[in-house]
């Protein structure tokens, strides 16, 4: 068992420095593809066995030294009770948004068990081919929110700051529900099986530094508080988050997630005593090899003096890049890495 990313995460020294890639299956792998020309997202997401193939894929292909469960951040928020329909091409539309008490008293907080079955089978039935660690996920509250009131993606987060400027206690109730919902699924994956939770805060970024500690960051660190017990590491992203670091860096998070918009070295003055994950710009997998070799370098050199250094991009990996640069990537930061 490779357990380079776990002793990572802990802020243990290892041989060298592990890498995995946020949305490393997906749809720049031509065998994703392959199962997507079969199945539905939705239907996917729902199969164990397909779930299981398609978070096995990049594995076996790019040599990474983490799996992360093939399921979605939204998953959590249909078995709440809201309509999620995804549509080729357009992404996720959630069709009644929660915008009022009406809407938000009839989400429930549901059993993960009861209603996301599929999740934790996934994972135990993956725990048995895995040879590296395999991390589970949710989205934070506040990014979980963004969907359900805005009624899908969105650039700007219209209904989101009315509602939070506007009707506080609605927003704080729906956040509330996202919490408590979050918790659940995410102790019921570690109970499966999951070996590290990371918590995708993928929209914190919109925020001023001031609304993100009043409307965001209460509830994922309930969040975070609340996983202390299981003994995992826990990682928290927030991306585009480099002017919120000092904020995610004083949660009980064991990993700080970084995108690409501030230099490792100033991170980790920030971060301090505590492991970093990421810091490649997922375009730069589209360079030259020789810049992007130099651009690995870069970012293994700034961490040197981090508690810890998971190897990662900085956000989710584009649909368009070559494959064959994601595992050029991998083998670099293997090479480039070991002592
Ligand atoms: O058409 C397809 O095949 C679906 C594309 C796809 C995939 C491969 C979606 C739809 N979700 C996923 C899987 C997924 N999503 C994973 C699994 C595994 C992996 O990393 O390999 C993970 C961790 C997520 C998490 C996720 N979903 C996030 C957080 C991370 C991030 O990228 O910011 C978010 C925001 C989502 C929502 C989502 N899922 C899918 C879409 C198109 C969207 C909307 C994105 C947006 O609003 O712009």
């Amino acid at each position: 068992m490779n357990d380079t990313f776990l002793r990572a995460c802990r802020g243990e020294k290892t041989e060298y420095t592990p890498v995995w890639l946020m949305r490393q299956a997906g749809r720049y792998l031509p065998e994703y593809l392959k199962v997507r020309s079969t199945v539905d997202f939705l239907s996917l997401c729902k199969t164990p066995e397909l779930c299981i193939k398609v978070t096995l894929q990049p594995v076996e292909r790019l040599k990474v030294d983490a799996a992360i469960l093939f399921s979605d951040i939204l998953i959590p928020l249909e078995a709440m009770g809201a309509t999620l329909k995804f549509h080729e091409g357009r992404g996720p539309v959630f069709p009644d948004p929660i915008r009022d008490y009406e809407a938000l008293s009839k989400l429930i907080i549901p059993d993960p068990h009861e209603k996301t079955g599929f999740v934790l089978e996934t994972i135990r039935l993956l725990r048995r081919e895995l040879q590296v660690p395999l991390i589970g996920f949710a989205g934070a509250p506040f990014t979980c929110a963004t969907y359900l009131i805005e009624g899908g993606s969105s650039k700007v987060f219209p209904e989101t700051k009315k509602i939070m400027y506007t009707a506080p206690d609605l927003f704080h109730g729906i956040m509330d529900k996202i919490t408590e919902t979050t918790i659940a699924c995410l102790k019921a994956q570690a109970e499966a099986g999951a070996q590290a939770l990371q918590l995708f805060d993928s929209w914190a970024g919109i925020l001023a530094p001031g609304d993100f500690t009043r409307y965001a960051l209460p509830y994922a660190e309930r969040i975070i508080d609340a996983l202390q017990e299981l003994g995992l590491p826990i990682i928290y992203f927030a991306n585009n988050g480099a002017t919120l670091l000092k904020y995610s860096a004083a949660t009980k998070a064991h990993v700080i997630g970084l995108d690409w918009r501030i230099d490792m070295k100033d991170a980790i003055d920030t971060v301090g005593n505590k492991a970093v994950q990421g810091n490649l710009d997922p375009f730069a997998l589209l360079l030259p090899r020789k810049e992007l070799k130099e651009r690995i370098q870069r970012i293994l050199h700034g961490a040197r003096d981090a508690k810890g250094h998971i190897f990662n991009l900085g956000h989710g990996i584009h649909q368009f890049t070559p494959p064959k640069q994601a595992e050029f990537m991998v083998e670099c930061v293997h090479e480039l890495s070991s002592t």
